[in-house]
């Protein structure tokens, strides 16, 4: 059959121009593959393979990002983005990875089980959208990956170096025949940046916000976008861009630098009171932070973004009258007191969901408005098409009052700032952007809204990061035995404590999450846990400390 023939050929290219080299097993997990560059190759071939099944599967056009996001420079990763640009759907993940550990020889076979299993017909066109971030191992793996498309005769755009919303966004509008909008770079700077520009256009009474924001673009994609908005922003917002890929990518700067440590990247100039931004690798994470007049750091991470959001989106709702639900969707990294802060002054209900955005934007689709942010940064606003119609309806409806019109129109217009197809640090800025600008806000009325729990966020070395297992949204850990009664112990001596540890889906540890009453109690009971991980789930090196 002609697909037999294809799959041989397909595992005569994997033989020749990229064979796995080594015996290492590797797992499709929290966002993709993710490793050190030089073992991934295969893998990325491989993907691209899977694109093509994936994309006849659904008779549609599939993504095909590069990037290792937050992970240092030497690492880099795959992942597959669905139809809506949602993150690829679990069944296939188990596919992915049995497909990225068979030996080249049982490539074509393993090829041929896939297709049965899933009922694919080879007769079907495929397309694939590729991206890739601003690694330098990226271009080679972005190349190994398009031979694999090309090799089951699959159509490939190649869209360069672009954000990874970018990529999930351009999967997106190519799926809806334009609905969503434009699959071109243009197209997405245009909708977000006319709509935000028509927001501002707006006055605010209060001058306390100030329309400039300090953007830190960790040295990779997000400096290279953000000087395209920049461009186009004009004086609407002011943006200064510092770590523009100069340094190293990731390096003491970046949002997960930023909320890991606490504290500012290098090479910014810290001035009071300004407004500071940072993303990641791949510009989906962005955290915000100032400092104040005594030069004490303040971060607004990704749970202040969600209240920040979800509480002006429901003013909104309110007073456009319209009878919509709206929930928030958190990790068990929620910061409590935000949590508190959302369901008791907010009254939005909220949901708890384990890390990874599939698992966020899943849940976040069960609303009519579903907030989702991880405290990491990672989030984004979805609608539910009904209520997307209805609010674009609306401000025409002349049977309702001015007020009302008025509130929905400045919904739908907020709708086009953002990128619901996944978290995007860019859309995310300008929406927050959006909502400070219309409170007339300085930072710390933003921060006022709550007090944060102190917490510290540490790194465990082991072994096998799988010996530890979790339940309950990852908030219980079920193995190794034991771990959690003893997490439990040292938990309750602690005023406010909270602990919890999980295994990391990107990177070789096992992540620790403690918060207390104070600072030094929190470090205190993250080292503590950190130590009984070491010690209980087979640490390696030494057990860690601050
Ligand atoms: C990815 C995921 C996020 C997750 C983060 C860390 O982010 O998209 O949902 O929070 O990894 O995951 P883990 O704790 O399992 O390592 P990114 O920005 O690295 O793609």
């Amino acid at each position: 059959m002609e697909e037999d023939r294809m799959f041989v050929t397909a595992g005569e290219v994997a033989v020749s121009k990229h064979p796995r080299l080594k015996d290492k097993f590797v797992q499709y997990g929290t966002a993709g593959f993710r490793g050190r560059a030089e073992d991934l190759e295969h893998v990325f071939y491989r993907m691209g393979l899977l694109a093509v099944l994936r994309s006849k599967a659904k008779g549609a056009t599939i993504g095909m990002m590069i990037t290792a996001s937050h992970n240092p420079e030497h690492d880099n990763g795959v992942k597959l983005v669905d139809p809506h640009g949602e993150m690829l759907v679990q069944s296939w993940e188990g596919l992915a990875t049995t497909l990225a550990n068979v030996s080249d020889n049982e490539l074509a076979k393993t090829l041929s089980e896939i297709i049965v299993s899933e009922g694919i017909d080879m007769t079907k066109p495929a397309s694939v959208f590729v991206g890739r971030d601003t690694r330098s191992s990226s271009p080679s793996l972005a190349r190994a990956g398009i031979d694999g498309i090309t090799a089951l005769s699959g159509l490939v755009k190649d869209f360069g170096v672009v954000t990874t919303p970018m990529l999930h966004y351009f999967v997106t509008c190519q799926n809806t025949q334009g609905a969503y909008g434009l699959a071109t770079e243009e197209g997405y700077y245009n909708k977000l940046i006319s709509a935000f520009k028509k927001l501002r256009a707006e006055k605010t009474e209060n001058k306390k916000y100030i329309p400039k924001v300090i953007f830190d673009g960790a040295n990779g994609v997000g400096a290279v976008k953000m000087k395209e908005f920049k461009a186009r922003l004009g004086d609407s917002l002011i943006v200064e861009i510092f770590n523009d890929g100069n340094g190293i990518l990731n390096h003491l700067c970046g949002a997960d630098f930023v909320k890991v440590q606490q504290k500012p990247p290098q090479n910014v100039p810290l001035v009071p009171n300004a407004r500071y931004v940072s993303v990641d690798g791949d510009a989906d994470r962005i955290i915000y932070y100032y400092i104040d007049d005594q030069q004490q750091f303040h971060m607004l991470d990704g749970d202040r973004i969600a209240t920040l959001v979800a509480g002006y989106l429901m003013e909104l709702v309110k007073e456009s009258g319209l009878s919509l639900n709206l929930g928030l969707v958190q990790t068990a990294y929620a910061n409590g007191s935000s949590t508190n802060y959302i369901s008791k002054t907010l009254k939005v209900p909220v949901a708890c969901v384990p890390t990874g955005v599939k698992h966020l934007h899943h849940k976040a689709l069960e609303f009519d408005i579903g907030v989702y942010f991880e405290a990491n940064g990672h989030g984004t606003v979805v609608f539910k098409q009904a209520a997307l119609e209805l609010i674009k309806s609306t401000p025409a409806d002349l049977g309702r009052r001015d007020n009302e019109r008025a509130a929905a129109e400045r919904l739908a217009t907020l709708v086009d700032v953002i990128n619901q197809t996944v978290g995007d640090a860019i859309s995310d800025m300008l929406l927050v952007e959006t909502v400070l600008h219309a409170r007339g806000w300085s930072m710390e009325d933003w921060k006022a809204t709550y007090s944060d729990l102190p917490n510290r966020l540490l790194k465990v070395l082991v072994k096998d990061r799988e010996v530890v297992q979790t339940t309950d949204a990852e908030r219980k850990c079920v193995s190794p035995t034991g771990l959690q009664n003893a997490i439990d112990c040292l938990v309750s001596k602690y005023s406010e404590g909270r602990a919890f540890v999980r295994p990391s889906g990107t990177e070789d540890v096992v992540r620790v999450y403690a918060e207390a009453s104070t600072q030094a109690e929190a470090d205190k009971l993250a080292v503590e846990v950190g130590r009984a991980v070491h010690s209980m789930a087979g640490g390696v090196g030494d057990p860690p400390s601050l």
